[in-house]
């Protein structure tokens, strides 16, 4: 029988282009985000190869989360896989300049948003005994750099959630896993940088970035393993990258 996945944050970057991959692999899709008209189109393109259909909602929205879930269509119901995609940056500041709004949207899409998500899907697998959570931190919840600050805080947050929901869900036999990708040129900086593409474009210049399809390819080969193989904790790095501070550019 053919899976369903739902992907947070699917309506681009790393979210769309595991969308796009998981298609290849025969997997049904239930593309989640802010984004209406992104996903419709994407559902277009992929309902060729898979059913699709699309959710539209913000994960930092408690009520929707849970009534949007509950809303699916009773063939989209059963989520075998989940991903946790959706997060973002939020300004790059000294913690003595921190922007409070910033500091509330990070913490309330990347760490409480994931919660959210996670809260409407885990009781069905854990009555089937079944199901595979993927959560996509970062570099930089493995690693503080300057004025990383609270994002930072944010995906250290993912780590210890991946970790907690591994041990948690354990005896019900979920897989749970994490992939923290290092610079990946998607609209991440774009959104960091407040729609700055200048200053965002810079990020990723004098270097081959990692690009979406690449950590898409990669959560879809953690996802086609074996039932008894789970690929607990991932971290990608363009190759010129060596750290979160340490990148060789020409
Ligand atoms: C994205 C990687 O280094 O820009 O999470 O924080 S980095």
């Amino acid at each position: 029988m053919k899976k369903t996945a739902l992907i947070t944050g699917a309506s681009s970057g790393i979210g769309k282009a595991t969308a796009r991959a998981f298609a290849k692999e025969n997997i049904n899709l239930v593309l989640c985000g802010r984004n209406e008209a992104a996903l419709k189109e994407l559902k277009d393109e992929l309902s060729e190869r898979v059913a699709v259909t699309t959710l539209n909602f913000d994960v930092r929205n408690r009520t929707d989360v849970f009534d949007k879930i509950d809303s699916l269509p009773s063939q989209f119901q059963q989520i075998d896989i989940l991903i946790n995609n959706a997060g973002n940056a939020h300004g790059l500041d000294s913690i003595q300049d921190g922007n409070l709004d910033d500091w509330d949207a990070m913490l309330d899409i990347n760490v409480k948003g994931l919660l959210y998500v996670s809260k409407a899907i885990i009781p069905q697998m854990m009555e089937r005994k079944s199901g595979h959570i993927i959560n996509i931190g970062s570099t930089a919840g493995k690693e503080v750099y300057p004025n990383g600050n609270v994002y930072c805080a944010s995906k250290f947050a993912v780590d210890a959630l991946n970790q907690g929901m591994r041990i948690d869900l354990n005896k019900a036999g979920i897989r749970v896993g994490a992939v923290n990708p290092g610079l990946t040129q998607t609209d991440f900086s774009k959104v960091r940088f407040k729609g700055d593409e200048e200053k965002a474009s810079k990020v990723y210049q004098g270097f081959q970035a990692l690009q979406p399809e690449d950590i898409a390819d990669i959560i879809r080969f953690v996802v086609t393993r074996p039932y008894h193989v789970n690929i607990a904790d991932l971290t990608v790095m363009p190759t010129a990258q060596a750290s979160s501070t340490i990148v060789n550019k020409n």
